[in-house]
């Protein structure tokens, strides 16, 4: 088993519903630590460099309007992220938060419990790394070194 660290978001539609205490209770409960966190007002730069190996696909310039705020009004432009660390943490907390689609994510699941289409947009209300190194590519992207505890 390895220790993983990988990043999570609280994207704005989450934090307009005020579901960031929830989605933290839910990555606590099944067992990982955070090890990082902080409220960021996303950028134009931050958000196409976050998303950048989707560039290609039809839905990019809706996921980057989404995850700056765009579609949340002014005081929402918020997302709260995190870097979270345990055993295999990148694939388990992606079975926490469940598949892409909120339609499609399994009840029990955040995205199962809160997650949902609106205007052709997923709200699904948080950002999983994918894998080890997009996890490893993320964290460099959202947090300096010395932001991360351990
Ligand atoms: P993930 O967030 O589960 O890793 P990705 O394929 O990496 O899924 O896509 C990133 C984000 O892009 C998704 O969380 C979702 O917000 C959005 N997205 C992915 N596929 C679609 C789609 O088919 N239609 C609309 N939005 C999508
Ligand atoms: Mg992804």
């Amino acid at each position: 088993m390895a220790i993983e660290k990988t990043l999570i978001l609280v994207k704005p539609d989450g934090m307009k519903r005020k579901l960031s205490g929830i989605v933290v209770d839910r990555l606590d409960n099944a067992g990982f630590d955070m090890v990082a966190s902080k409220i960021v007002s996303v950028s134009e730069e931050l958000a196409r460099e976050h998303y950048a190996l989707l560039k290609d696909m039809p839905f990019f310039p809706n996921l980057i309007q989404f995850i700056k705020g765009d579609f949340h009004g002014v005081s929402d432009r918020r997302v709260l992220a995190m870097v979270y660390k345990g055993e295999n943490a990148v694939k388990g907390i992606r079975a926490v938060v469940g598949a892409t689609n909120p339609e499609q994510a399994a009840p029990g699941t955040i995205r199962g419990s809160f997650g949902r289409i609106c205007q052709g947009n997923f709200e699904n209300v948080v950002h999983a790394s994918g894998n080890v190194e997009e996890a490893d590519r993320e964290i460099k992207i959202w947090f300096k070194p010395e932001e991360v505890v351990g």
